[in-house]
């Protein structure tokens, strides 16, 4: 090329430049009335008003943010995701400088909220814009799982010549009622590969869940690499519930998990369960024994026939090594020792034990948790009990100031079968049908001042279930309804309201394979 046609090269783009910025913004498009209020959202939002309108999410809608900092073009990256697989569309990060000529996600950080707090956010939707806004990356995370439920499962066609898919314009004004909404998984009586944790993990932060509860040692199972201690893993890792082959994570895998929970906002809580449940402990490192028989691998579901040797010091070396590897790879606040169903501990040296090892936690720097059990010894205010079933365990603690995560086996169980029909699950507890997993006001359970209960928690032991479908057939849909118990306001449930939610899910499930319960109590659309 030569200097003259350069010189017509740049003036001709100069032209396409000048052209291009004449655009003009499309034209809002009118939908038919709209109400946001009438959305299928679970949790059940704070405050929710309606105008009416709709937001045209299409192929023009792009997205931009407050700050270019990781964590926001993390939540970016998360959207777009979400956004292709419902719509198929491909939305992504506007460029500041160039010109936008659709609609526009607008995510931003902001300290200027009324409500206070790092889950709390806003959404305000209006024809052309749908702002989303936080003091905290945490507070936006879930109000996109709130935008990913009010886009519509269906296109609209007619309204243009592309597809769009109006929201309904209107301000949401969100936050949960507890700090901790939890879910446990017992991958001891049954292990669960990283994948199928991952695939778990999506369902629970659709839901807003931010603690995933793991159980990873039983008398059936130990199921983490501890670098010090390899025969845990080697012997006590080699079966199940049933017999046959298993498996464990290394500490590599465990990392995997921890990380992709922490990209969903979800925290892991890792649990070695002592001094009882421990057989697997032992069969790997007899000396540990407590309970005078010589350990074997076992694979029935009886409990309480496990101890550790409490008077030991070789077992306190053992739990300090065990407590600091799985502490090292936990950013989380809280290590959970179990302590439920010592059957075989005198409970004089369970207390003794409790004590031990609630210094041993701290010195590793985290929190302890324990099963309501653990309320028996002498413990600090700052430790948590877990309410599975003793409500007078649960009132010790209560004495003791300590903070109560409920997990009543009756209400939160989700190892107990839903009914005659259940194919999977225990009945100790009772059935669970979805209503009655449902129906129960956390915020004033027992005699529990509401001040000392830091949320609540849904267990899924795992003695029944083999695989991710048995799984979720015990989890879903109870889990759902344990995720609006945990963040919305006894003002904003109802079992009538939240059914017809509930019912509305099925799109969301299918699309993520999930093999539900199809319980008749609810109208489940097709
Ligand atoms: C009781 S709940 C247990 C578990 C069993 C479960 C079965 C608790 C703290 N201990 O070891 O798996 O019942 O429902």
């Amino acid at each position: 090329m030569n200097l003259f046609t350069k010189r017509i090269a740049l003036l001709l783009s100069i032209l396409v430049l000048i052209a291009c910025n004449k655009e003009t913004k499309i034209p809002v498009l009118s939908f038919g009335k709209t109400d946001l209020t009438a959305e299928s959202i679970i949790p059940k939002p704070l405050e929710t008003e309606s105008t009416n309108q709709g937001f045209s999410l299409d192929k023009h809608t792009t997205i931009s943010i407050s700050e270019k900092t990781d964590d926001l073009i993390g939540l970016v990256g998360f959207l777009s995701e979400k956004i292709k697989s419902k719509t198929n569309l491909d939305i992504s990060l506007a460029d500041p400088e160039i010109f936008q000529k659709g609609t526009i996600i607008y995510i931003e950080k902001t300290n200027d909220l009324e409500l206070k707090g790092e889950e709390a956010y806003e959404l305000n939707i209006n024809q052309d814009s749908l702002i989303l806004s936080s003091s905290h990356a945490s507070g936006l995370f879930r109000g996109l799982q709130t935008v990913r439920q009010i886009i519509p499962e269906k296109s609209n066609d007619t309204i243009t010549t592309y597809k769009t898919w109006p929201i309904p314009t209107g301000k949401i004004k969100d936050k949960p009622q507890f700090e901790y909404r939890g879910f446990m998984l017992d991958v001891s009586r049954h292990f669960f590969s990283v994948e199928d944790v991952k695939k778990h993990i999506d369902l629970l932060a659709y839901y807003k869940y931010n603690y995933l509860h793991l159980h990873l040692s039983d008398d059936q199972g130990w199921r983490i690499e501890i670098k010090s201690w390899p025969l845990l893993t080697k012997v006590g890792g080699s079966t199940e519930v049933g017999g046959g082959s298993s498996g464990f994570y290394t500490q590599e895998d465990y990392v995997d998990i921890v990380n992709y929970a922490a990209k969903h906002h979800i925290t892991i809580i890792p649990e070695i369960d002592m001094p009882g449940h421990t057989n697997a402990a032992s069969v790997s490192y007899p000396k540990l024994n407590g309970n005078g028989k010589t350990p074997e691998l076992y694979t029935g579901t009886r409990v309480g026939m496990s101890t550790l040797d409490t008077r030991k010091d070789e077992v306190y070396t053992f739990i300090d090594d065990v407590v600091k590897e799985i502490s090292a790879i936990t950013p989380g606040p809280y290590f959970h020792i179990g302590g439920d169903e010592s059957h075989v501990t005198k409970k004089v040296d369970y207390n003794y034990f409790v004590e031990k090892v609630e210094k041993i936690v701290q010195q590793h720097g985290k929190q302890m948790i324990g099963w309501d059990e653990i309320a028996t010894a002498n413990i600090s205010s700052s430790s948590i009990s877990q309410f599975w079933r003793s409500k007078e365990n649960v009132l010790l603690a209560v004495e003791k100031n300590m903070k109560i995560i409920l997990s009543p086996a009756k209400k939160a169980y989700l190892d107990m079968k839903y009914d005659k029909e259940s194919k999977y699950g225990l009945t100790w507890a009772g059935e669970i049908p979805v209503d009655t997993a449902y129906i129960w006001t956390p915020e004033n359970y027992e005699e529990i001042p509401t001040k000392n209960i830091l949320g609540i928690e849904a267990p899924l032991w795992s003695e029944t279930i083999t695989n991710l479908n048995e799984l979720q057939y015990l989890a879903f849909p109870r889990a759902i309804g344990y995720a609006e118990l945990g963040w919305s306001k006894r003002e904003n449930r109802d079992w009538e309201d939240y059914k017809k939610r509930l019912a509305n899910q099925t799109a969301f499930l299918n699309r993520m394979n999930v093999k539900y319960y199809p319980s008749s109590q609810i109208k489940w659309q097709k």
